[in-house]
């Protein structure tokens, strides 16, 4: 199939111009993929179409990609966010077995179906946005067979739904009570896993959780080289809540990213611009979790490290289904640029995830991108809510999001 899109304002994020802008542009799809993309007025004639459509001057962004998200679990922590306007802290309610374990408790109780229903909801959330590539984190079963369940789910996600799923384990997201007392043994249970993970095909990469409340420095090391020995890619949840030096270890490994980054120091942020590590920012958790630190946002760019943004969404630190809040959020509280933030939801989150087929358009690049009625592409970044793409386009093929959500209704009532 080929379709034509014309008179498009075009934010094609390649080349050097800012966004990549091209007025009254027009593109060509053939089946998943671009095939032309440039000035209507330049479009080659006697073009052989099976479908042509007039844009009427609307703006057209890459689908977006949200690199970091939780979104496989059973239950919800509202209990904890009321404890919390009491005083309680995200750590203290950790360390008393609330916290991430209170999730785990939950997504082990889940059947298959109801992790599938509530996932695919959260999904469809992100989609209306226009987000076309997601990435999901197990790390809520912290068993074999519960972090397997989750993958799964995840994989089936990918299948079931018009959007690509990038799988990531985290088994070494917080010590789950059977391993109490003995964090290095849980570690050697984590890394027991994941060939079998891998060989049923549901690794695409692997994460940890190097915090106080987490796991250390050295543990990290034996997740990361289980990985190395299969050929897995690594990222890592690093200098969140405090110093870990957790983001110069992942450089080392060639991390794909490190996330949150709140208390990364300079030595850091050589070690990830050296590696080509991308900082993937969450400013959800900041928000959620009241932090005050903001991330080295400028030392960072100053080393040219890329920088990207996602919704983190989790049950607890971040309960957030809004990729373009999130964007909102990383300019008002990070002090990024529109365009940084517009960049970081695309391109840079697509490299977060070692995709290269996707970010920008251009020729080659898969047909993921999203319709808007915006004059300029900076209002992604500055109205806070309302804002929907009136269409969303997942490897050539127009999504019908409101088919998708009323299916799903039915399915899970
Ligand atoms: N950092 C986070 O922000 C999430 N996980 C992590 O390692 C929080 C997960 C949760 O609170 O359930
Ligand atoms: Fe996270």
């Amino acid at each position: 199939m080929r379709k034509l899109w014309r008179h498009a304002q075009l934010t094609t994020l390649a080349g050097d111009a800012p966004w990549g802008r091209l007025a009254d542009g027009a593109l060509l799809t053939s089946g998943e993929r671009i095939a032309w993309i440039g000035r209507d007025a330049d479009l080659p004639r006697h073009l052989d179409v099976d479908a042509e459509h007039d844009l009427e001057g609307a703006l057209v962004t890459p689908g977006f990609v949200d690199c970091h998200t939780h979104l496989v679990y059973g239950g919800a922590r509202d209990d904890e966010f009321e404890a919390r306007l009491h005083g309680a802290s995200y750590a203290e309610i950790a360390r008393q077995g609330g916290g991430i374990l209170a999730t785990v408790r939950a997504t082990r109780q889940a059947s298959d179906e109801s992790l599938f229903a509530s996932a695919r909801r959260r999904a469809l959330a992100l989609l209306t946005e226009g987000v076309t590539t997601l990435e999901i984190k197990s790390g809520y079963g912290l068993t074999l067979a519960d972090e397997a369940r989750c993958l799964r789910v995840a994989r089936r996600l990918g299948r079931e739904l018009p959007l690509t799923v990038v799988s990531t384990y985290l088994g070494a997201h917080a010590l789950p009570p059977e391993f109490a007392g003995c964090p290095d043994d849980y570690i050697a249970a984590v890394c027991a896993w994941l060939p079998a993970l891998h060989a049923e095909g549901l690794v695409d990469a692997v994460d940890a959780f190097c915090e106080t409340i987490g796991f250390s420095r050295d543990q990290t090391r034996r997740v990361f080289d289980a990985a190395r020995t299969l050929g897995l890619p690594v990222k890592l949840h690093a200098e969140q809540l405090s110093h870990q030096n957790g983001a110069a270890l992942a450089a080392q490994y060639g991390a794909l990213s490190c996330d949150h980054l709140e208390y990364l120091d300079a030595a850091g942020i050589q070690a990830m611009a050296a590696a080509g590590t991308v900082a993937v920012l969450l400013p959800g958790a900041f928000y959620f979790l009241r932090e005050t630190q903001p991330p080295p946002i400028a030392a960072l760019r100053a080393a040219g490290v890329p920088l990207a943004v996602a919704t983190d969404h989790n049950p607890g630190s971040s309960p957030l289904l809004s990729l373009l809040l999130a964007l909102n959020l990383a300019c008002t509280l990070f002090r990024l640029t529109p365009e940084e933030a517009v960049r970081g939801a695309t391109v840079h989150a697509a490299r977060a995830l070692g995709l290269a087929d996707r970010g920008i358009l251009a020729v080659g690049r898969r047909a993921d991108f999203a319709v808007w009625t915006l004059d300029h592409p900076r209002e992604l970044t500055y109205w806070i809510g309302g804002c929907r793409p009136s269409r969303v386009i997942a490897g050539g093929q127009e999504v019908n999001r409101h088919a998708l959500i009323a299916t799903g209704s039915s399915l899970s009532a």
